[in-house]
């Protein structure tokens, strides 16, 4: 007879993913870029105790288990010496460039020049501080993992030293970067709901979603300025870690906007050179306001939820 084949049902476009519902669920993390090898660009390419050093150093973050003390490194010398250098250089830029609440936050940690922190103990005071903790982790993590793990109050961190040949350069985020950029800001409260509410965002975020909070995580927790009268202040880590973006940010060579996550993002440059604009936020309680709203207008359009995020947080952002 003349009946057709069926047509084909019509293929709905949906993805299936589980939403982490503990830290432990957000563990198996893929790691992108460094692995063994480092980028042709990378100062430490043609390195091999370097890189010997940074498989160590990232083995050991594969091998921590949530709730376990961080391992102690016992840093060289010459990781000892970039850290100086750094450190040195930095911090005379703090009393007039970084917000007030990074200059209350900073002392907290005691940094010594000649010691450099162990992860563990930073964590302890995050704790005390804001409840927030640290984990290790072996290098860049995906978007998607290392927003969700924001959600836990939990902030990856690497471990391992930028290469000594530029101590004022790192292409990827490294000890340095993550201890004097980020970690002083989470000892304050505001400045962690903040991030907090872009990481409850994520957990049932699809895929363009992430990409939003992703550029709205970098104009902020990387690259945010927060007014002080009418005065200018970094809070973001890639100025607090920088001492050029910093001279950058402060020298009017970049122009400043007032951050919207509701606008469309610009696209986010990693490498080439400084910002040629900050968003700015008028204080850390309007910064984190703003997020929230937007926040709760991400519904997971996309993804068919597998299991149901519990308590406050799915409630705020997925009904
Ligand atoms: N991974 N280890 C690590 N450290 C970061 O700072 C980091 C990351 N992955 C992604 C990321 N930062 C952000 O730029 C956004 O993609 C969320
Ligand atoms: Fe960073």
């Amino acid at each position: 007879d003349g009946t057709k084949a069926a047509a084909p049902e019509p293929k709905v476009q949906t993805e299936v993913r589980r939403v982490p519902q503990s830290l432990e669920e957000v563990d198996n993390g893929q790691i992108l870029g460094f692995g063994a090898d480092l980028a042709e660009d990378h100062p430490g390419f043609k390195d091999q105790a370097y890189k010997d050093r940074r498989m160590a150093i990232a083995d050991i973050a594969r091998a921590h288990r949530v709730g376990d003390p961080i391992p102690r490194l016992e840093y060289t010398s010459e990781e000892v010496h970039v850290w100086n250098t750094v450190l040195r250089e930095l911090r005379g830029l703090y009393p007039d460039g970084a917000c007030a609440e990074f200059q209350r936050c900073f002392p907290l940690f005691d940094f010594k020049e000649d010691v450099v922190p162990q992860l563990e103990d930073l964590s302890q005071i995050l704790k005390r501080e804001t409840g927030w903790q640290i984990r290790p982790v072996a290098g860049l993590l995906h978007p998607r993992d290392f927003l969700n793990g924001l959600a836990f109050q939990t902030f990856h961190s690497t471990q391992y030293m930028r290469h000594p040949s530029k101590p004022m350069y790192t292409p990827e985020p490294d000890l340095c970067h993550e201890l004097l950029g980020h970690v002083p800001m989470l000892a304050d409260p505001d400045f962690c709901d903040m991030v907090h509410s872009i990481g409850v965002a994520s957990l049932c975020a699809d895929d363009s979603q992430i990409w939003h909070l992703t550029k709205i995580y970098w104009f902020t927790v990387e690259f945010g300025v927060v007014l002080e009268g009418d005065e200018k202040k970094a809070f973001g880590a890639g100025i607090l870690s920088s001492y050029g973006e910093m001279e950058h940010m402060r020298t009017g060579k970049a122009y400043f906007v007032p951050f919207d996550p509701h606008a469309k993002q610009p696209k986010m440059s990693y490498k080439d050179g400084y910002q040629n604009r900050y968003f700015v936020l008028k204080s850390f309680k309007d910064g984190a306001q703003k997020l929230r709203d937007y926040c709760s207008d991400i519904t997971p359009p996309d993804i068919m939820v597998e299991r149901e995020i519990s308590g406050q947080a799915f409630k705020e952002i997925c009904m």
